[in-house]
């Protein structure tokens, strides 16, 4: 399990986006990306405003917000200058190479006009790669490949994983930075990956519930940060969910402190998960 610096990292990550990234985990002391799973505009903004300080990524849903406007994404985009953080929409693309690269640059979304950084299956084939560094590569903007998913019974698994890893390894367009998977998957027998640096992302964290209703499965920062060696924990409703609940409903501003409480809460389990795992700790 690697064992080197975000700092560090950041020196040798050939790709802009995941640069920025690590270097912005290092500065802030932060390896927290909230999910922010809300429906409407102003509950997106106010969560990320209230969390921003303490975030170095906010992952969106931009086609769950019913009033998507492009006013939405020159706010979000405000707020990650004024709170310093980047932007992941979380669109999981998985279709034809020409489809996808439609589908990342226009629509009513524009994703690659401003998000810093997307992910996609590799089910159809490396074409899906091609296409969407065609769009993403000349903006500077980074893509993770879904290597492993946290829901149970997940087909992201044996050789399906190792086709990702190859994929990314060998990737000649340096649009793909890394993975969304649940374990240090880059690392063949336990020896840190010493080429291309690839940064992994892992959804499926919480410190209070071990799953939902529908097969998501929860794991601690510390879990997934020390043992798994991961190197950014996604938190969704671990955060942000008192604005979810009826209490939350009536009384707004109480909702935004408490997200902003557990924001603080899981940056610090994060970032003491991440120093227990440097070398000289115990
Ligand atoms: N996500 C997962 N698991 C994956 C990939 N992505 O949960 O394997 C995403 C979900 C959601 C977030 O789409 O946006 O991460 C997790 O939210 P939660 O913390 O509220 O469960």
């Amino acid at each position: 399990i690697t064992q080197q610096t975000y700092a560090s990292r950041a020196a040798r990550q050939p790709n802009a986006a995941a640069r920025q990234l690590l270097e912005c985990i290092e500065r802030k002391q932060s390896n927290l990306c909230v999910s922010v799973d809300v429906t409407n505009k102003r509950d997106l903004l106010d969560v990320c405003d209230a969390v921003g300080p303490d975030v170095c990524l906010i992952k969106t849903h931009i086609d769950i917000v019913s009033d998507f406007d492009m006013d939405l994404v020159e706010q979000l985009t405000a707020l990650s200058k004024k709170h310093d953080f980047l932007i992941f929409e979380d669109r999981k693309f998985a279709d034809i190479g020409n489809t996808v690269s439609l589908q990342y640059s226009s629509g009513v979304h524009r994703i690659a006009s401003w998000s810093h950084i997307t992910n996609a299956h590799l089910v159809p084939g490396p074409g899906i790669i091609t296409g969407l560094a065609s769009v993403g590569q000349p903006l500077g903007r980074g893509c993770l490949l879904l290597a492993e998913m946290s829901s149970a019974g997940a087909l992201t698994k044996g050789s399906y994983t190792q086709a990702c890893v190859e994929a990314a390894k060998n990737d000649t367009t340096g649009f793909v930075c890394g993975f969304i998977a649940m374990s240090r998957v880059d690392e063949a027998d336990g020896q840190p990956n010493t080429a291309k640096d690839l940064v992994i992302l892992t959804p499926g964290v919480g410190l209070d519930v071990k799953g939902d209703a529908m097969g998501q499965q929860y794991r601690t920062p510390d879990q997934v940060i020390r043992e798994s060696g991961c190197d950014v924990i996604i938190v969704g409703r671990g955060v942000y969910g008192s604005l979810m609940t009826p209490e939350g409903k009536q009384d707004k501003q109480a909702a935004i402190a408490k997200v902003r409480e557990q924001g603080r809460r899981y940056k610090q389990a994060g970032w003491n998960a991440y120093l227990a795992r440097l070398p000289g700790s115990l």
